[in-house]
């Protein structure tokens, strides 16, 4: 693994970024965690005693039965909460319903299209509600054969039944599989192929922008594929009621049932299965990796606990019945953040949760319903794109619902800086208490930008580093306690050790790049991959003796505060400089006149490596080969230069209407890097949002 070598210059290369925003006091007061000394003093207990941290942790969630041992490690297998037994599942709704809850809503769901009237259609789920779909669901499952340990793949657009679906198989113990609506018949036969799973539920299609896109085809053409046709049953909720749509129904030789009558015809009785803490919950594809796709594995108890607290933590959240924070009640040593007995007279405010992200990735599965449900917290699933039927969507959901805790993608972000303030400005966003990022490194302008026209100049920002394999957030600020540095991703969350290390596995110096290394285990952590012993323990577990290694390259400034230098493998060395692509990124999109930027290296005959931008201009592209262009060009050379040191000065500058992204939105950097080099492009270019980008980049 290429990891940025320690060297001094590294540091003088950064990018100084000297702004920081502490809690707002009011905020503070009122928070689960109000105060840097609070954070630490709990850091540090989580660290020095995990069992007696993690087993009050868990006392807030419900088991069948306890464990006999919080946590058994022998690197790299834990065994968290061995011994006990509890269902995410009934933790997400159960408990709810048990405790009188049960009308409270626990899902909101917005569909993209309006309704005939004009007016959005919205659906709210109560705990109750979800329950007895639930329940339905899950019997229906078994009567097409499902068993516990079985893996079922979900394919569905962001529909409530595809939050059901999920929920089903974690009532039964099935594992699911979920995979991106917007993946491609090929990319759902590997994944079939890989988890031997013989049962998929679809929906006939989804809507993206006012188009139905056929999911039902797309399996139907995945399953003819070699070894795709192990799967012997297919449960379709249709959504668009799309006649197109191919379905043989199994009594007629076929594989398919339908929604609307297998899951109906059900009883709503489906005891939750008492899972041991260990069992798999879910398998999750990582994509972007070269190659066969790494199916990542999640288990019952570890997972459970951590999607809560982290959620609970980093949103600083309140859900229904909770009572008053722990400022108001008096001799209660029961951690801060615990809601305690369900107080179901209270009128204190309750959370209105909105991730944007799609529960084809670990975000949705983790910050849409895993960590939200347990926590009482009505979360809103948005069905479609943000810009449909115009580029205020986003607002107007958050003003109509009165949503208050908001998580989205920096590349999202910086759409919405690109589309203008004017969309943003219509709409009253006061209601919004914490803004959330993830996916990759925000630069400071798009920080800046998010905290002031979003968050109204108040809201604290949590930019969250965390990955697939973590299963939650890792590095994160925490809204009322720790202060925020644009571009930072903050402190380590309770329970978690990280720190950077040279590649000789010592720990680096105070702002010295390095590799990024999780000392130690945490309850969310991946058990491995599916089916591929060796490849989990040369992936995560051979770069440092005993630590997790996540691939991403940090440093640690004066604050400990956490700065994502990007992937490993995103470092440019230039002239036996490190230089993390982010930085430049950053340095070009702090000029005016540009909306967005990726960074790659090439081979460069004096330097070993050169620097390639490809920026995204505000306005128009300049003409290909103008003077215009050559002038724009050399005013971007000459600004990363001043901001960063010559070192830094980009090679290539070119111009493009758009990057290649992955549909999670992740720049694809090794197409860029081949057109950089002047190569031609071989990488496999099928999990593109937008294919034809490739042709505009290659001027064709
Ligand atoms: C949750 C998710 C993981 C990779 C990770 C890192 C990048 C995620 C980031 C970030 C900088 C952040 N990443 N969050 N980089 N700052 N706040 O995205 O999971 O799809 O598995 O990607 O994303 O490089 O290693 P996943």
């Amino acid at each position: 693994m290429a990891a940025p070598s320690p060297s001094p210059s590294n540091t003088e290369t950064m990018l100084q970024e000297h702004r920081s925003f502490p809690p707002p006091p009011a905020f503070a007061a009122g928070a689960h965690l109000s105060s840097i000394e609070q954070y630490e003093a709990l850091h540090a207990r989580s660290l020095e005693d995990p069992d007696g941290f993690w087993a009050e942790v868990a006392a807030d969630l419900h088991w069948f039965r306890k464990w006999d041992r919080v946590l058994r490690w022998e690197a790299p297998d834990p065994v968290w909460f061995g011994g006990a037994k509890t269902n995410l599942c009934f933790n997400c709704l159960d408990r709810q319903v048990d405790a009188g809850l049960g009308d409270r809503p626990a899902i909101l769901w917005e569909a993209e299209a309006m309704g005939p009237d004009g007016a959005p259609i919205v659906e709210s789920w109560s705990y109750a509600g979800l329950l007895e779909e639930t329940s339905r669901c899950a019997n229906a499952l078994k009567a097409m054969g499902v068993k516990k340990g079985d893996v079922v793949t979900i394919y569905m657009g962001m529909v409530p039944q595809l939050a059901i679906a999920m929920l089903a198989c974690a009532r039964i113990g099935a594992v699911h599989s979920v995979i991106f609506g917007g993946f491609s018949a090929a990319a759902i036969a590997d994944r079939v192929v890989d988890g031997n799973s013989r049962f998929v539920i679809t929906c006939d299609g989804s809507y993206r922008r006012g188009r139905v896109v056929p999911l039902k085809a797309t399996v139907e053409e995945a399953l003819q594929r070699e070894g795709a046709g192990i799967v012997t049953d297919v449960l379709v909720y249709r959504r668009t009621r799309d006649a197109d749509a191919p379905f043989t129904a199994k009594a007629d030789g076929g594989r398919d049932h339908d929604w609307a009558e297998l899951v109906h015809q059900q009883s709503d009785d489906c005891p939750a299965e008492e899972m041991d803490a260990e069992d798999p919950l879910f398998i999750l594809y990582t994509s972007g990796s070269t190659g066969k796709p790494k199916g990542i594995l999640h288990t019952t108890a570890g997972y459970m606990v951590w999607a809560y607290l982290t959620s609970r933590l980093t949103f600083d959240l309140a859900g229904h019945g909770d009572g008053p924070r722990r400022a108001g009640r008096a001799g209660d040593d029961r951690l801060p953040w615990s809601p305690g007995p369900v107080d179901r007279q209270s009128d204190a405010p309750v959370d209105i949760y909105w991730c944007t992200a799609d529960c084809g990735w670990i975000t949705g599965h983790s910050y849409i319903v895993y960590g939200l449900l347990p926590n009482r917290v009505p979360t809103l699933m948005y069905e479609g794109a943000p810009d449909f039927p115009a580029k205020d969507r986003f607002w107007d959901i958050v003003e109509r619902h009165r949503v208050t805790k908001f998580y989205t993608a920096p590349t999202a972000i910086r759409a919405f800086m690109k589309w203008g303030d004017e969309h943003v400005e219509k709409h009253d966003l006061s209601t919004l208490r914490v803004l959330g990022t993830v996916g990759e490194p925000i630069n400071p302008e798009a920080w800046m930008w998010y905290r002031e026209k979003i968050g109204g100049g108040t809201c604290p920002i949590v930019d969250t580093w965390w990955q697939t394999e973590t299963g939650g957030h890792m590095l994160t600020p925490l809204p009322g306690a720790t202060t925020a540095v644009p571009g930072s991703c903050g402190k380590p969350m309770l329970g978690v050790s990280a720190s950077v290390v040279r590649e000789d596995g010592r720990p680096a110096g105070v702002n010295e790049g390095g590799m990024l290394v999780i000392d130690k285990p945490w309850p969310g952590m991946l058990r491995g991959i599916h089916g591929d012993r060796q490849r989990f323990v040369d992936t995560y577990w051979s770069a440092v003796e005993g630590k997790y290694c996540p691939a991403d390259g940090a440093r640690r400034d004066e604050n400990g505060n956490f700065w994502i230098m990007g992937r490993t493998d995103d470092v440019i060395v230039v002239a036996g400089h490190n230089l993390g692509t982010m930085e430049v990124e950053s340095a070009l999109v702090a000029h005016a006149r540009v909306a967005e930027a990726a960074v790659v290296g090439f081979p460069h005959e004096v330097k070993g490596n050169g620097i390639a931008a490809f920026v995204i201009p505000h306005g128009d592209v300049p003409a290909p080969g103008s003077d215009g262009e050559a002038a724009e060009r050399d005013a971007l050379i000459a600004h990363v230069g001043r901001e960063l040191g010559p070192i830094a000065r980009p090679d290539q500058i070119r111009f493009t209407p758009a990057l290649p992204k992955t549909r999670s939105g992740k720049i694809m950097r090794r197409l860029l890097r081949s057109v950089a080099a002047g190569e031609e492009v071989t990488s496999d270019v099928s999990t593109l949002e937008d294919p034809a980008i490739l042709d505009k980049l290659l001027g064709r």
